[in-house]
Formats: C-alpha cells, sequence, structure tokens
C-alpha cells in the first residue's frame, strides 16, 4: 500500500509536470511540450528499418502510437522516482530532474529551437518536483514499528507525518490530478487557437482545364478523380502541425546564387501563377496503399523564382527547408528539365490547410513526395549533393526518386464479399510524368484483360480504370497491371518502399455468393 501511494506519487508528479509543460507550450511552442520533444527526437533517431516497420504496421496511426509510447516509459520510469523517493527523497527528485532535463534537451535539440523551447521542460521540472514532494509528504506511515523510522519525512526536516490520514494523500492526488487535467487542456486549446490566418489567392495566369467527367458516378467505389482536401493522404515527421504565421513568413532563396533574396508571401501571391491538376505518391506507399493522391494545386512556377536568384558554379541540388528546420533534396536537373515543378499555395481552390504545408510547399510532378514536395516551406538552396545532404538522405533513401508506374484495385475491396452477377473491377493507375497508357486486369488464372480508361488529365495526373465483370460464386483473385504511354509495364517484381519506393503486382482476393 504504501509503496503504491509512492509510486502513484511518482506517476501523478510526472502527469503533472508534463501538463504544465504543456500549457506553457501552448503559449510559446506547442512543439516544445515535453512529450512531444521526446517524441519528435525519437523519430529523428529511429533507424531506417524500425521507421519503415512502424509506418508499414501502424500506418497513419503511427504517431498516436509513439506518443504513447514515450508517455507509457515516462509513467513508468516516473513511478520509479516515486519509488525511489520513498528511501530517499532526494533520490526522487533527482531522477525526475534527470527525466525532465532530457525532455529538455531534446527540445532545445529541435533544429530551429532556441532557448525558449527549453522553458516547458523547466516548467515540468519545476511542477514535477513540487508534486513529488507534497504527495510523499502525505503518504501514510503506518505505525508499525518495523517501517519507522520514516526516512522520507525526516531527511528533509520536515515534520513527522506519520498517520496523516489516508485522505490527506488521497485529496492532494485528486488535487493534482484534476489540476493537470485542467493545465493540460488548456495547452491543447491554445495550441489550437493560434488562428490561421486567412490569405487571399490570386487567380491563375495559366488555368488548369476543367476536369472531364469522373467515372466515380458510373463506377461505385472507384476513386475519385480529384481527391477532397480532407481525405489526402498526410506523411511527415512532424508529432505537431506546424502553424506558420502568413505575416511574418519569408522565402528565402540562397547557396550557389549570384543575387540571394528573400521574399514575402505578398511577394510570392504577386508573383504569375500557374495551376495544374498533380497527384502525389509517397515513397512509402505499400503496393495497393492509400498513400496517394490526386488535387489541382496553384501556385508559381519554381523556375520563376530561382531564375531571379541565377546561379553561381555548378549546383545539381536544390535543397529546400521548412520551417521546423526539416530538409527535402531535389536534383536540378529535374527542376529545370521543363515539368510545372512548383511552389504552390493552393489545393483544391483554397489556401493550403495547415497540415498540407499552410502557406507554401513545393510540388515537384513525377517524384515521391520526400525528393520534391517541402511543406511549410522557408528556404531554398542551391547547392550540391556532395556538400549537402536532406533529411531522408541522411537515412540512406534514395536522392532521386521517380514515382514508379503503378496500379490499385480500389473495387472490390479486398478481402470483401460481393454478389454474383455484373459489376465492376475499378480502381486507379498512375505513372507520374510519363502519363498511363493501358492497364490490364487478370482474373483468377485467366488471361490479362484491357480495361477501360477513364478520362486523361494530363502526364502527371492518374487514370481511373475499369472492367465490368460477370462475377461467378466463389474465392477469386484479382490481379492489375499498368503500362506507361511509352507501353512499359509496371515492374513485377515485389520490391520494398525502401529506399526508392514499392513495386509489385496488386492481387486481391474476393468472395462472390
Ligand atoms: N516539411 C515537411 N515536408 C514534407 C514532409 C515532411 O516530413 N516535412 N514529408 C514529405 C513526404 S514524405 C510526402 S509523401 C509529402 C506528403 O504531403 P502531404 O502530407 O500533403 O500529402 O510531403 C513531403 N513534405
Ligand atoms: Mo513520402
Amino acid at each position: 500500500m504504501i509503496r503504491l501511494r509512492h509510486a502513484l506519487s511518482g506517476i501523478l508528479a510526472a502527469v503533472a509536470g508534463i501538463a504544465a509543460g504543456h500549457l506553457i507550450a501552448g503559449f510559446l511552442d506547442p512543439a516544445s511540450s515535453p512529450v512531444l520533444a521526446i517524441g519528435s527526437t525519437v523519430i529523428d533517431l529511429t533507424p531506417t528499418p524500425v521507421k519503415e516497420w512502424a509506418i508499414a504496421r501502424f500506418g497513419t496511426n503511427d504517431k498516436l502510437i509513439l506518443q504513447g509510447s514515450v508517455l507509457v516509459v515516462t509513467l513508468a520510469l516516473s513511478a520509479l522516482a516515486g519509488l525511489l523517493a520513498r528511501r530517499r527523497l532526494a533520490l526522487g527528485i533527482g531522477f525526475i530532474v534527470l527525466l525532465t532535463g532530457l525532455a529538455g534537451a531534446a527540445a532545445l535539440s529541435r533544429p530551429t529551437a532556441g532557448v525558449r523551447e527549453a522553458v516547458p521542460a523547466l516548467a515540468a521540472m519545476a511542477v514535477g518536483v513540487a508534486v513529488l514532494v507534497l504527495l510523499v509528504r502525505r503518504v501514510a506511515v503506518p505505525s508499525r514499528p518495523a517501517d519507522a523510522p520514516d526516512e522520507v519525512d525526516t531527511a528533509d526536516g520536515a515534520p513527522r507525518t506519520t498517520g496523516t490520514s489516508r485522505r490527506g494523500f488521497v485529496g492532494a492526488a485528486l488535487g493534482v490530478t484534476a489540476l493537470s487535467a485542467l493545465a493540460a487542456a488548456g495547452g491543447q486549446l491554445r495550441a489550437g487557437a493560434r488562428s490561421l490566418k486567412r490569405i487571399v489567392l490570386p487567380k491563375p495566369a495559366d488555368a488548369a482545364k476543367a476536369l472531364p467527367t469522373d467515372l466515380a458516378g458510373q463506377v461505385p467505389g472507384i476513386s475519385p478523380l480529384r481527391t477532397p482536401t480532407a481525405k489526402f493522404y498526410r506523411v511527415d515527421t512532424n508529432l505537431v502541425v506546424p502553424q506558420v504565421d502568413a505575416d511574418s513568413w519569408t522565402l528565402e532563396i540562397d547557396g550557389m546564387v549570384e543575387k540571394p533574396f528573400s521574399m514575402t508571401l505578398q511577394e510570392l501571391l504577386a508573383m504569375p501563377m500557374i495551376e495544374r491538376d498533380i497527384t502525389m505518391t509517397c515513397v512509402s506507399n505499400e503496393v495497393g496503399g492509400g498513400y496517394v493522391g490526386a488535387a489541382r494545386w496553384l501556385g508559381v512556377r519554381l523556375t520563376d523564382v530561382l531564375d531571379r536568384a541565377g546561379v553561381k558554379g555548378s549546383p545539381d541540388q536544390l535543397l529546400s527547408t521548412a520551417v521546423d528546420g526539416f530538409t527535402i533534396s531535389t536534383p536540378l536537373e529535374v527542376v529545370r528539365d521543363g515539368r510545372d515543378a512548383m511552389i504552390a499555395v493552393g489545393m483544391n481552390g483554397a489556401q493550403l490547410t495547415d497540415t498540407h504545408g499552410f502557406p507554401a510547399r513545393l510540388i515537384t510532378p513525377g517524384l515521391y513526395g520526400f525528393v520534391g514536395a517541402t511543406k511549410w516551406l522557408t528556404k531554398l538552396t542551391l547547392t550540391t549533393y556532395a556538400a549537402e545532404q536532406a533529411y531522408w538522405t541522411k537515412r540512406q533513401w534514395a536522392t532521386d526518386a521517380p514515382i514508379k508506374t503503378s496500379a490499385r484495385i480500389d473495387t472490390p475491396a479486398p478481402l470483401s464479399t460481393v454478389k454474383a452477377g455484373s459489376i465492376a473491377i475499378g480502381g486507379v493507375a498512375w505513372a507520374q510524368h510519363r502519363g498511363v497508357g493501358k492497364v490490364e486486369v487478370k482474373i483468377d488464372d485467366g488471361p490479362w484483360q484491357e480495361t477501360k480508361l477513364g478520362p486523361a488529365v494530363n502526364v502527371d495526373y492518374w487514370r481511373q480504370w475499369y472492367l465490368p465483370w460477370d462475377a461467378k460464386p466463389g474465392l477469386h483473385r484479382l490481379a492489375v497491371r499498368a503500362f506507361d504511354n511509352e507501353g512499359r509495364a509496371q515492374l513485377t517484381e515485389r520490391a520494398t518502399p525502401f529506399p526508392s519506393g514499392s513495386s509489385g503486382i496488386q492481387e486481391v482476393v474476393v468472395t462472390v455468393e
């Protein structure tokens, strides 16, 4: 019982500290909240294979699971701090100081951190120690002689609390719990309330054509031709979505250029805008996976901005930096080969959402997101691969990563049961910057059959496809493969996403009854 209370004292000290830190971080910088700071550091330090495993195993829940794990480990260690405090209060205090110190170091080690990022951890330290002392002093010591003397209360000269009522401890514990919940909720509210600035999107000087008729009206269950922003996949290393202030945001252009310069959002918005339909894919997308989305982007041609700065020497890499210090490298050759690489400010007719990179992000058609789609962009640096490496390059991912031709079956869903009769097998296929020329489906051990293709929007966009099927009762295997416009078949060899994207044929099993 006494042990339990000591352990609980440690846990509540941590809970109170974490909550206090979260509250302060809500005002200063949400990412510096102790658990989040440690979580982000864990993300950066996690070896690539483990990260791949986590993404494959947990998908978009990977962040929640990571934060949950950090919390559980912290609470377990805090219980230990409480038990140590039973032996000697100073030991417990030392342990809490150590834990919060680690959180502070993690917050300070973020690429863009200043000294103020350490404040939430310091607050957590102060509150954690105070709560530990408060609660440990209230742990009632039973009057059995074997347990006396009570080291805890005499070691620091505090009055003996032997016999302190059970209510004293329980009341204090409940009070700490309630205050912690309030503080954590306050921090959460405050972090979310940082208002997103509305910007006025200019009209494109070079607009995209209206989208052709979507097959979704005809083939139930197929992906819509354009992915709604709310359904668009999200992939990034951020536990807290950066909230960028549009008024103070700048885009810097530096490195191997003749005239480095910096521009405001208003200056960027005043440049001629292009509007393009482009399908993005994440290199972590497994065969048949959902890390792919098609949207209409509004932005400034990337070369228009780079040309203002000129070139000095022979750079071969465009290194782009996000507001949180995250970096992406894009081959300069690709940026300059005439494709519609852009600094996007609009997505599907609205300003970028916070999750998709407000106020500005890169979009490079044909390349996986990790080498061309920097969100929360703030700097473009002309450099060389020999001189500088971006975040994922340092973690051994490919430097030049064109999107591999691929097809996905949307309907019928894998392992689903469908009614016998005439239905459609349908989905999407993509071969960015080459265009999809043909999609074939194979049913059981039958021949590859050519499907009907939906409208071609442009070579950087995906294509819907479907095959009418007279489905007979039983278990069936459906496979799909795509060809690009030059007739090249997608790779059939199975490959993992690391280091340059997955490949292989998607095969689904369905039951017809
Ligand atoms: N700042 C920043 N930009 C980033 C990333 C990131 O982690 N941080 N992830 C990249 C990856 S891996 C992909 S696939 C795309 C995803 O963009 P989306 O979340 O808008 O779909 O963003 C890219 N841009
Ligand atoms: Mo990605």
